[in-house]
């Protein structure tokens, strides 16, 4: 056991990519045991390594952790990324709960089946641009601070670097109307532990390719 966090997951995205944005971002280095067939699932659940006999699971100090934001609670607690006080924690904990909303929407299309993709890209672009991304651009603005909580990095900042870059990928030019997240995007890409999990070689999952994604559902079917 090297003391490292082993993350358990396919070789992709999925549920998976903000636990590995938060320890890239809190400069913690994690190795992955990725799942290519059903058996591998099969085998996990059957050494009672999943509570839930689903992943994301990781092991971590001693613990097998499962559910995501549990997991992204305990590595934002641990490595101080979760605000300085309970009020601090109250704010970034509805910014990224909003963030899990929209995200939900950005990780499923890729793995939705064809007559389902317009109505969701739609949709999903929609709330970005009208819901999601006009209240980021206000929190910031009413502050005029850095980061979005406590005018220093936490988790909130992070997750949403994560989606505005997948946003983008689905739009590129989603954040036109969004001067002060533009300047957030430059700011939070060059802060060091970002930057370098942002360098091509990092841990960071490319986005599914098509042909993958039979694959990966056959996996949790
Ligand atoms: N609350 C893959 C890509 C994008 C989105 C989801 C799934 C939920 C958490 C087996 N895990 C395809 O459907 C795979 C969860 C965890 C939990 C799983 C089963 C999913 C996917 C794999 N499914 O936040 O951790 O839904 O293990 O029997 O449920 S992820």
């Amino acid at each position: 056991m090297s003391g490292k966090p082993k993350l358990h997951y396919f070789n992709g995205r999925g549920r998976m990519e903000p636990i590995r944005w938060l320890l890239a971002a809190a400069g913690v280095e994690f190795e992955e045991s990725y799942l290519e067939k059903k058996d591998d699932l099969t085998k996990l659940r059957k050494d009672g390594s999943l509570l839930f006999q689903q992943v994301p699971m990781v092991e971590i100090d001693g613990m097998k952790m499962v559910q995501t934001r549990a997991i992204l609670n305990y590595i934002a607690t641990k490595y101080n990324l979760y605000g300085k006080d309970l009020k601090e924690r109250a704010l970034i904990d509805m910014y990224v709960e909003g963030m899990f909303d929209l995200n939900e929407q950005l990780m499923d299309y890729d793995y939705l089946p064809a007559d389902k993709k317009e109505q969701h890209f739609a949709n999903m672009m929609d709330k970005a641009t009208n819901r999601y991304f006009p209240a980021f651009e206000k929190v910031l603005k009413d502050h005029g601070q850095d980061f979005l909580v406590g005018n220093q990095l936490s988790r909130a900042d992070v997750q949403l670097l994560e989606i505005i870059l997948m946003a983008e990928e689905f739009k590129p030019d989603i954040l036109a109307k969004f001067p002060l997240l533009q300047s957030f995007k430059a700011r939070i890409s060059n802060v060091p532990a970002i930057k370098k999990f942002l360098q091509p070689g990092s841990q960071r999952k490319a986005r599914e390719r098509p042909e993958n994604v039979p694959k990966v559902l056959a996996i949790f079917e």
